[in-house]
């Protein structure tokens, strides 16, 4: 089915053999997290400095959003900033804007545009139709690398609930836009059958992965209440901050731990003395500005962890220009998982790096 690949555009230049091979051979119409493909694609950002947001914030941003991309295996070639009072609902940026980028798309051999916020179903049928090329939004190129760092099959059916949430509504406009391509006029008819089947499948899909994450999460507590008698502490914060490091440090494990983004998905769990005091640190996955609510519900027994955990450490990469704004966003995703409120530690890390001494 042609919508899911839409949904796993971004080529995979991170992708292990065995993801490769396991995206070949996945049973019929089923969606599964990993698809790699071989060529890099190239792509634009684009973003809007509405009011409220000053330039040196809307460019910030998109750095963030070029490390999203380039975490995902795209190159980012050119970026688009325009400012709005707000986004305009219809396109995203304004016509004149769109002219601008359309040319640039023409000229630049692009394959694709990135927008830095989550689009409405009726908002990428108008840039589709309006860029010819593809369009993604945040939350699709956040579940591409959810979908590309899932590891384990618990991590895999969380990521795939997400990706079918995110993908229901916006059905409609896939199949209207195949059609277009074709030359098809009116779209009722066999399409809406199709759509209608599809929907069908995903709903479905939907009901049997809830079912599954339920047996995983009753597991997760099961295993949790195990450890009730120790103190459990929790290591949280924003992506790449050096939480995953900081684990192997005080546990003296190897999590994995790189210069990506989203590179733990999965709790890690493990004992740690310090002095004579054991307890037992958990490392999280990490928070993102606009993280999708169809991901933090599906994370929800990995967020658990943290909801249930005695100390929260707060880990800060204090090198990081936008480390304020990140904390912010920390504690706003700890009260909208109901986790506000606990002991917590703030603790500033990557302080020895080059960007942070010069602001000291
Ligand atoms: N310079 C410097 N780099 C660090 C430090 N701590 C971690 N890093 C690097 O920062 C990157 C991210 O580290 P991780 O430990 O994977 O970060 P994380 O918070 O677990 O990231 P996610 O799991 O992706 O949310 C890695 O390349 C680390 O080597 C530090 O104290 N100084
Ligand atoms: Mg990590």
């Amino acid at each position: 089915m042609v919508f899911l690949v839409q949904l796993h555009c971004i080529s995979r230049q991170q992708g292990t053999e065995k993801n490769k091979s396991q995206a070949r051979t996945e049973g019929k119409g089923r969606l599964k997290p990993i698809i790699t493909e071989k060529k890099q694609e190239r792509a634009i950002l684009i973003g809007v400095v509405i009011s409220g947001i000053d330039q040196e914030k809307a460019v910030e941003y998109l750095d963030e959003l070029e490390f999203l991309l380039e975490t995902a295996g795209g190159l980012t070639v050119g970026r688009f900033l325009q400012k709005l009072p707000f986004a305009d609902p219809r396109t995203f940026v304004g016509s004149g804007k769109l002219a601008e980028i359309r040319n640039y798309i023409a000229e630049h051999g692009i394959d694709l545009a990135v927008f830095d916020d989550e689009l409405s179903p009726a908002q990428i049928r108008n840039l589709e139709g309006e860029l010819q090329c593809k369009i993604l939004d945040r939350t699709n190129l956040i579940l591409d690398i959810f979908a590309l760092r899932a590891r384990t099959s618990y991590a895999m059916v969380q990521v795939e609930l997400a990706q079918y949430q995110y993908l229901l509504p916006r059905l409609t406009r896939m199949w209207t836009h195949l059609s277009k391509q074709k030359g098809g006029i009116g779209m009722k008819g066999p399409g809406e059958k199709e759509i209608e089947t599809d929907r069908r499948f995903i709903r479905d899909r939907i009901s049997l992965l809830k079912e599954k994450l339920k047996v995983i999460d009753r597991q997760q507590a099961t295993q949790r209440q195990n450890r009730e008698s120790m103190v459990r502490v929790a290591l949280i914060g924003y992506t790449n901050v050096g939480k995953s490091t900081l684990m192997n440090l005080l546990s003296k494990s190897q999590v994995f731990a790189e210069n990506k983004l989203f590179a733990t998905l999965d709790t890690t769990v493990r004992k740690v003395v310090i002095g004579n005091l054991p307890f037992l640190l958990s490392d999280t996955v990490g928070f993102i500005r606009k993280l999708p609510t169809g991901l933090v519900e599906s994370f929800k027994s990995t967020l658990d962890e943290v909801r249930e955990a005695d100390i929260l450490i707060h880990v800060v990469d204090i090198s990081h220009p936008g480390f304020e704004e990140q904390i912010a966003v920390v504690n706003q995703t700890l009260s909208e998982i109901g986790a506000a409120g606990k002991s917590s530690f703030l603790v500033f890390n990557k302080i020895g790096r080059a960007s942070c001494r010069e602001r000291v």
